[in-house]
């Protein structure tokens, strides 16, 4: 190995060409390291489409990267020599090179920073400047106020980045076009689905690697389609934009049996491992919009989810420390249900969301919230076992990004950082956003009895162990009085009726 100065350490969710580690490095002298490592690939059991997305994407960019002049110490899962962790890599590869420093991307995970931070050998971290909201940013922004909401927060970077702005004022005159969305959706053999890239030899090899080595992990390796390269998922972006973006706002909340994507963008993998840039996405759908190709409401919303959403719940992440994902406000002690992994669930939803988890390795951002996380929060599971599932599953999950939206917005185990009510619904929302419930075993117009829609229980028996804590939030009041209206006998059948029912979940019986 030729020597050199300096190691350039570039983790698989750093596949930008300009991440700050290569802009700083010099391409004569330093070392760059990537490494597939045991150690990243078994903190969870991650879903086999997402190990192989990464690594493939992961090779294809090295191989970039050498094109481009760069030395590149790249090293396969199935190398002898592997070290299988990122700090034994560095070690092994200081070593052979003689380099004395290592300069690396801030690391999304605060894992990872402490691993770097307690390495025998010099570490030069530098901000992740990828992202619109710099972390001092944030935490100037956050400063002093009382709670944190996403709202004004993502008013603030509409101006910053003069994204869909006239002059000082938002384009159309106003902030947010939510009230014309929320529509139900109906099935259409005509929407255009998220295209599908063919594996190349780079990624067929990674194919036979990951069937290999993890033949027990939750999900379906084949077919794969997802793009690993920046030029395939640029173009799964202009596809979106031109096929799905005009109906992402009006059905962003809609869910579809045998639908797995509606008019969502699937292009949350790609933005988190560096293949897309968040201003480019936004700059895109911005321009559909100013050229009469999509509605206010759609690209608004959409710029929203990333200017707004994701450099919020980033912010969130490093603002809270790393102690945010083991939080468990509510103390709920229930395990994960089986169910989660594939076993038998009678609820047609929930057997939707998971199963095309399995599928695709995706979920989009309803059936994450209103579905799985709100049957999770409603019966009471370990806040920790949830975070440990979503990180595990989808293809575009890094702590940084799933334990804000799973420990905060879904679990409410952060007490309240990131939303001001917990999102827990009966049955009721589920039908009016989707087409689950004609064919579910279930009823959800039965509030009580043997087919009773198990949302519409565990809705009130979570209300009612919560009360001491929840009845004086003003945005739950209503449920209460709805509750204190009911007759006594109603009140006591639906609580026994879900005692037994966590029963039966506890007993590992189908539910
Ligand atoms: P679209 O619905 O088309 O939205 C476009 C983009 O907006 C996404 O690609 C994403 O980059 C961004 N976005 C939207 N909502 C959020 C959000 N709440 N937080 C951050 N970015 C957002 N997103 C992840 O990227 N990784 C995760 O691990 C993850 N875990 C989640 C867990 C739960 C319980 C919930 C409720 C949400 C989670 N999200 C996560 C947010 C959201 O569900 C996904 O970003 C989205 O479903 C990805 O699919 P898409 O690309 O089709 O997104
Ligand atoms: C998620 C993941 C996996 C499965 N494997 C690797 C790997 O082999 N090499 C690597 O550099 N990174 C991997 N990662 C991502 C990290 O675990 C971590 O989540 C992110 O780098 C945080 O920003």
């Amino acid at each position: 190995m030729v020597r050199s100065a300096r190691l350039i350490l570039v983790l698989c969710d750093q596949l930008t060409p300009t991440v700050a580690a290569l802009r700083a490095a010099d391409r004569d002298r330093d070392t760059v390291v990537m490494a597939e490592v045991a150690e990243e690939a078994a903190y969870v059991p991650h879903h086999p489409k997402k190990l192989a997305f990464l690594f493939a994407a992961m090779r294809h960019f090295a191989a970039e990267l050498e094109a481009g002049g760069w030395r590149v110490a790249y090293t396969r899962l199935d190398d002898p020599d592997n070290a299988g962790s990122i700090p034994g890599e560095l070690l092994r590869r200081a070593e052979e090179t003689g380099a004395h420093e290592v300069l690396a991307t801030e690391p999304g995970e605060w894992r990872l920073i402490q691993l770097l931070q307690d390495l025998p050998l010099p570490v030069c971290l530098l901000p992740d400047d990828r992202f619109l909201c710099s972390r001092r940013d944030f935490e100037t922004w956050a400063e002093g106020r009382k709670s944190l909401r996403m709202e004004y927060f993502y008013r603030e970077m509409r101006r910053r980045n003069g994204l869909m702005m006239e002059d000082d004022q938002p384009a159309g005159g106003q902030w947010n076009y939510d009230h014309d969305n929320r529509e139900r959706a109906t099935p259409d053999l005509f929407r255009a689905r998220p295209p599908r890239f063919e594996p190349d030899r780079i990624t067929s090899e990674v194919l036979d690697l990951v069937e290999d080595r993890f033949p027990d992990n939750f999900g379906d390796l084949r077919p794969f389609w997802f793009a690993v390269t920046r030029t395939d998922a640029r173009k799964a972006l202009a596809h979106f934009i031109e096929h799905r973006l005009a109906d992402f706002g009006p059905y962003q909340d809609a869910m579809l049996e045998g639908d797995a994507f509606l008019s969502h963008a699937v292009i949350g993998l790609y933005l988190n491992a560096g293949l897309l840039a968040p201003l480019e996405v936004c700059r895109a759908a911005e321009a559909a919009w100013r050229d009469g190709r999509v509605p206010i409401n759609s690209a608004e919303g959409f710029i929203r989810q990333i200017l707004g959403w994701r450099e919020f719940i980033r912010g969130v992440y490093f603002r809270e420390g790393p102690d945010y994902p083991r939080r468990n406000a509510l103390n709920h002690q229930r395990g994960l249900p089986p169910m989660y992994w594939g076993a038998e669930t009678r609820m047609a939803c929930m057997a939707a969301a998971i199963g095309q988890t399995r599928e695709h390795a995706y979920a989009h951002h309803i059936q994450r919230l209103m579905v799985t996380g709100n049957f999770a929060l409603l019966a009471g599971v370990k806040p920790w076992e949830v975070h440990e599932w979503y990180l595990a599953v989808y293809a575009d999950a890094y702590e940084w990004v799933e334990a804000p939206n799973v420990i905060g917005m879904s679990q409410f185990a952060d007490g309240g950082v990131v939303g001001s009510k917990p999102y827990v619904s009966s049955g009721a929302y589920i039908d009016r956003m989707s087409d689950h419930c004609r064919t579910c075993h279930y009823r959800v117009k039965d509030k009580t009895g043997p087919k009773a829609c198990p949302f519409n229980l565990l809705y009130w028996h979570f209300l009612i162990r919560h009360r001491d804590r929840f009845a004086r939030n003003p945005r739950m009041a209503q449920m209460y009085r709805t509750w204190d209206r009911m007759a006594e006998d109603r009140r006591s059948t639906v609580l026994a009726e879900a005692d037994a029912l966590l029963d039966r979940l506890s007993a590992g019986e189908v539910v």
